[in-house]
């Protein structure tokens, strides 16, 4: 039992010695894994239902050095860990903004905000 506490300790003060937090331009706080070089990064994206979440996600799916998205309903908060040498977090943004949602610092243009479903057309702020 004592032993597994230490492993327990040992196990976690790794995990926090292999993370490092770092102000990213924007003043979000970015999460830089020392060993893999990602990046976590989490930053606000309007929408609505279950269908937003699935758009958002998508929309970042298949590119080249995402290895990790997820957008709460609840909270509106995007997290995403990304490889910052294959793509930025404007880059990021922009592609969410594309399919139609605005981030915190890029907004969808109008023409793709009005493509949403009608159920998915959030408030605009
Ligand atoms: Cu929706």
């Amino acid at each position: 039992m004592q032993m597994t506490k230490y492993f327990l300790i040992l196990i976690l003060t790794t995990v926090v010695s292999i993370n490092v937090n770092a102000k990213s331009p924007t003043n979000n706080l970015a999460t830089i894994n020392k060993v893999t070089h990602e990046v976590t990064d989490s930053f606000e994206v309007s929408g609505n239902c279950g269908m937003c979440k699935k758009t958002i996600e998508s929309s970042l799916s298949g590119l080249e050095g995402i290895s990790y998205v997820n957008w709460d309903i609840d909270s509106k908060i995007m997290i995403v860990t990304y490889d910052p040498h294959a793509l930025t977090l404007t880059s990021i943004k922009q592609k969410i903004a594309d399919s139609g949602y605005d981030t915190d610092t890029i907004k969808a243009k109008e023409e793709n905000y009005e493509g949403l479903p009608r159920c998915c057309q959030y408030d605009r702020k």
